[in-house]
């Protein structure tokens, strides 16, 4: 009976690891999961990029700004209630990382703005930014793009390769 609690154990453990093994890019303590976007609309300008952001260290660090060659201005955001109204706006001197704490960033939340958006984002394909940050350094990532209605589902990570 013990040997197959552990068994069943460490099934449920390797299967839960699996959605996010696939995606998941180590940077000094940094480790980054799940980098997604919605599909965009024929003749968008802005896209938001989502993704998850574990500090493993002992220290903060910042995600300060990004690039990506389908942007001409991309942006680290962050969404805040104002008088009731949700609002996003730059953050200027970018996204703390606090020692030992996952930041994610989500609909509704913290996001990548990609403005002045040089295509539109088809589900199914895949795009690559370069995130920078002030410890880790540059960490290239690979988003990848899905369908329109996406993302509503909370804590949803799965996909389809
Ligand atoms: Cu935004």
């Amino acid at each position: 009976m013990r040997m197959f609690a552990a068994g069943f154990a460490l099934l449920v453990a390797l299967v839960a690891a699996q959605p996010l093994a696939a995606h998941d890019i180590t940077k000094g303590d940094l480790v980054i999961s799940a980098p997604w976007s919605r599909a965009t609309p024929a003749g968008a300008e802005v896209a938001a990029g989502y993704l998850v952001i574990t500090n493993k260290g002992l220290s903060a660090d910042r995600l300060v700004s990004l690039s990506t060659e389908i942007s001409g201005q991309p942006e680290v955001h962050e969404m805040s209630n104002e008088g009731g109204v949700m609002k996003m706006r730059a953050l200027k001197d970018g996204l703390a990382i606090p020692a030992g704490a996952t930041v994610k960033l989500q609909p509704a939340g913290y996001h990548l703005m990609l403005m002045k958006l040089k295509k539109p984002l088809v589900a199914g394909q895949h795009y690559k930014a370069t995130l920078i940050f002030e410890k880790a350094g540059p960490v290239e990532v690979d988003f990848e793009v899905r369908a329109m209605g996406a993302g509503q589902q909370k804590g949803h990570t799965g996909h389809n390769h």
